[in-house]
């Protein structure tokens, strides 16, 4: 007998992460991978070396993470999203690892400093607000609350764009995060799967009972994988980012190009290639082209198909689907899944429909991240079938069996028939992603008290009626890791001198600070790290934009996209006003404050980007007038992005968190300054509101309508002129920004944007501002009392814990995903 013995493979060693080796690991790297002498490297061959050491230290850990898996057969978590807001990574995986002082030291034995190189690397910005954020904290808190899970997405060229600001106006510039490749990421050219468009479908066994659909499409492009690992806190678990990227399938039509036709032999590549060349630049607002139904389609069958594969590969057989895998959708971007996983069980796997239906509703989960009407997500039937026939097939297939369970064993009427449609029959048709991701799902989820509770009685209601138990409320969180221990390493020396590590481990421990609210010397402390980190956004705004900003000034910070429901302009109106007030009463003893704006606006949101280029004529005209005694700046700082977040959020006394109360789903800029020690002044929507429940109403200051009266006032009529005739500051801030005085170059701009407060109000900017303006003296008051002050910041940090997006990742775990 020949017995062919496999051989027994040894692993590598487990690397040492002591100083001196990984410096001559360094080397290494930038002499062989890199091809660069040391003596000539530039700082971007240091940072590349740098991430490549890094990387092997995770690669052993993540090896282990994907083996035990396998052995123990746990059920697999898989984040669909369209969009992730990663960021910049090396300090996230150093600090996860628990080797930021052997890598510095490295570093510095080398000559070179880890900042200098940390700041060279891309912010990686394939997402465009909260929703993408949302999905990189989840990532890193499911590998740190041991999650076995894989995120999916694409993996854009271009990310989201580059603001410049061109004589005050939003420009924007192509953003390329790859153009010095990515050492963070692997190609798995093993995972490559085919996804189809267009075509027609083939019947098989017409005449049977189970006939077989089988779909031919006319374009096929090729979907490739890159993963990058996820590391969480303390390396316990790395988990897997699988981006997807398109490809032709052959790349270049050689009979054409040989025929003298060289453009057109590369047509069908460049087409491939455009699917994932660029993240969709609106947030909250339509994107409603084509190419976007396309880039959802890609994302979501490669997604499914390699998650189909792995599953077979382990199990053999998809009944066992539901109870090995939970898949949450990210909005309605990836809902085509639910169509999309009903056609590879039954086409292609061979499954009947009421099988494969079940398992589907049983696989998939989804999180709602809007209420905004403009904002969710419908295709024009025609577009739809046109680029995806058996979809649309099986759509009508579901809303069949939908629409007669609610007719017939439920008695629903007409109207409520109509809402519960996946097609909106109401102009031209469309297909509803909100009711396909709702009835495909197990679970629906808002990411606020407040906004899930909306959702039954508004978007929902009837579909809520229909599955009454399948709403329910994760609010949302942010990672303790980047958002406190990484972007402000003063403050967390700070807690661990007080009340120890554990809260590194639990950030709910922080709640041991709170007897120190009142203790006089931790105040000083607390207040000193504070300075110092607005000593540092004063220097990146002085070398970016040269202007000179007085850290004892009150740091008053509104960062986020720029909506009319955020109400940037209701900030700066009042800004205005206060203006308005210095001037008028120069003896009374005003409070100190630079108000800091930052965030995008959506490139075809016109009002967006007018919002933008007011508070730029309004900061000039401020900034420049010497009768205000340096006693109010006003400051946009260009191209937002996590990198810029990290350095303003914990430079923050004051987080404005302003919205139209019911318009904001959680928002998450709020928890991550509150934990950073600062106050909030903000009405009582989204996250808000748990906000005070957590902290305590004396340390934050709530203004404004409440959601239950906004929806009043706009369904019984609402009169803004009465109102702003009722209210001096506010008709004189808005007269002075119509009539052209913060704009003598072209006095109407703002003329259309001042009427709209006047005429509707949508916002409620005007029937705010009167409570927004007299809590903004209640801060001012505050200030005043600095001891008073930093009580409540200091409160504010020891009882934002709960907010911690380790806890919202363990509610998903146990009531939704059961992993
Ligand atoms: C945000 N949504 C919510 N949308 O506005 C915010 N939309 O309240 C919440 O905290 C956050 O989600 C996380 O739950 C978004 O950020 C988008 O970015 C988006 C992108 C494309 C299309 C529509």
């Amino acid at each position: 007998m020949n017995t062919v013995s496999k051989p027994i493979i040894p692993s590598p060693a487990p690397r040492s992460s002591r100083p001196e080796i990984l410096a001559e690991e360094i080397i290494e790297r930038l002499t062989y991978r890199i091809g660069k002498d040391a003596k000539v490297a530039k700082p971007h061959d240091w940072l590349t070396a740098t991430i490549l050491v890094v990387r092997d230290r995770i690669i052993d850990k993540w090896m282990e993470s994907t083996r035990k898996v396998y052995e123990t057969g746990a059920k697999r978590v898989y984040y669909m999203s369209l969009e992730f807001l990663i960021g910049r990574l090396m300090r996230d995986a150093v600090s996860n690892l628990n080797l930021m002082e052997e890598v510095r030291d490295a570093l510095a034995s080398l000559g070179v400093d880890i900042n200098v190189i940390a700041g060279l690397e891309p912010d990686a910005a394939l997402g465009n607000g909260g929703l993408g954020r949302l999905a990189a904290c989840f990532m890193e808190s499911m590998a740190t609350v041991d999650v076995p899970a894989y995120g999916y997405g694409i993996r854009y060229v271009h990310g989201l764009f580059r603001q410049q600001m061109a004589d005050g106006w939003q420009v924007e510039l192509p953003e390329n995060w790859l153009a010095h490749g990515n050492p963070w990421e692997f190609e798995r050219r093993e995972s490559a799967y085919e996804i189809g468009f267009g075509g027609s479908i083939e019947v098989i066994n017409s005449h049977d009972e189970q006939p077989r659909y089988v779909w031919k499409p006319a374009e096929r492009v090729i979907a490739a994988a890159f993963d990058t690992p996820v590391v969480g806190w303390r390396g316990k678990r790395v988990n897997t980012l699988r981006l997807w990227s398109a490809q032709p399938i052959d790349p270049i039509l050689l009979d054409a190009f040989n025929a003298g036709d060289h453009i057109g032999a590369l047509r069908e590549s460049n087409r491939a290639e455009s699917l994932t060349r660029v993240l969709y630049p609106a947030d909250a607002t339509p994107a409603g082209q084509e190419l976007r139904l396309r880039q959802e389609y890609f994302f979501s069958s490669a997604s499914l198909q390699d998650i189909l594969r792995r599953h077979l590969q382990q199990y053999d057989d998809f009944t066992s689907l539901p109870d090995k895998v939970a898949i949450q959708l990210n909005d309605t971007h990836p809902a085509v899944s639910v169509a999309e996983l009903t056609r590879l069980l039954c086409d292609v796997h061979g499954m009947d429909f009421e099988q494969a239906w079940d398992i589907t509703r049983r696989t998939f989960s989804y999180t709602n991240h809007t209420l905004l009407p403009e904002a969710l997500e419908s295709w024009p039937v025609p577009l739809f079938e046109r680029l995806l026939p058996r979809h649309m097939q099986i759509i009508y297939a579901i809303n069949a069996k939908i629409l007669i369970e609610a007719r017939r064993t439920r008695n629903f009427s007409d109207t409520e028939i109509r809402s519960i449609s996946l097609i909106d029959e109401s102009g031209d048709r469309r297909v509803r992603m909100g009711n396909l991701a709702f009835v495909g799902s197990h679970s629906i989820n808002g990411v606020s008290a407040l906004h899930t509770d909306l959702m039954k009685v508004t978007v929902f209601a009837d579909l809520h009626k229909l599955y009454p138990d399948r709403i329910n409320n994760k609010t949302n969180g942010i990672t303790p890791r980047r958002w406190l221990q990484q972007c402000n390493p003063g403050l967390t020396s700070l807690v661990r001198e007080a009340i120890g590590d554990e809260f590194l481990d639990d950030a709910e421990k922080l709640r041991a600070l709170d007897k120190f609210a009142t203790d006089p010397s931790f105040q000083q402390k607390f207040a000193a790290v504070k300075r110092a980190n607005k000593v540092a956004l004063s220097n990146l705004v002085a070398s970016r934009m040269g202007v000179k900003l007085d850290p004892s000034a009150m740091f008053d910070i509104q960062i986020k996209r720029i909506h009319e429901y955020k109400r940037q302009l209701l900030n700066i109106v009042e800004a205005v006003a206060l203006y308005d007030q210095i001037r008028s009463h120069p003896e009374l003893d005003w409070v100190p404050r630079v108000k800091l704006f930052a965030g995008k606006a959506a490139p075809s949101y016109y009002n967006a980007k007018l919002i933008i280029k007011l508070i730029n004529d309004v900061a000039r005209t401020i900034n420049n007038d010497p009768s205000v005694r340096g006693l109010l700046k006003v400051v946009f700082v260009p191209n937002y992005n996590v990198s810029l977040a990290e350095v303003m959020v914990p430079a923050a006394d004051l987080s404005e968190q302003i919205s139209t109360a019911g318009m904001e789903a959680s928002g998450t800029g709020n928890m991550k300054f509150g934990l950073n020690g600062a106050l909030t002044i903000g009405t009582l929507d989204g996250a808000n509101v748990e906000m005070r429940d957590n902290v305590g109403e004396d340390n934050i200051v709530i203004f404004g309508l409440q959601a239950d009266e906004v929806a009043k006032i706009r369904s019984e009529g609402h009169n803004p002129r009465a109102i702003i005739e009722g209210s001096r500051e506010l008709s004189q801030a808005l007269a002075a920004i119509s009539s052209g005085v913060f704009s003598p170059d072209d006095r109407n701009r703002y003329t259309g944007l001042i009427d709209g407060i006047y005429s509707h109000d949508w916002f409620m900017v005007a029937g705010d501002f009167d409570a927004y303006a007299a809590a903004q003296r209640e801060v001012d008051q505050i200030w005043t009392n600095q001891s008073s002050w930093y009580e409540k910041t200091i409160n504010n940090t020891a009882r934002m814990g709960w907010f911690s997006s380790d806890r919202t990742i363990r509610q998903y775990a146990d009531e939704i995903w059961r992993a």
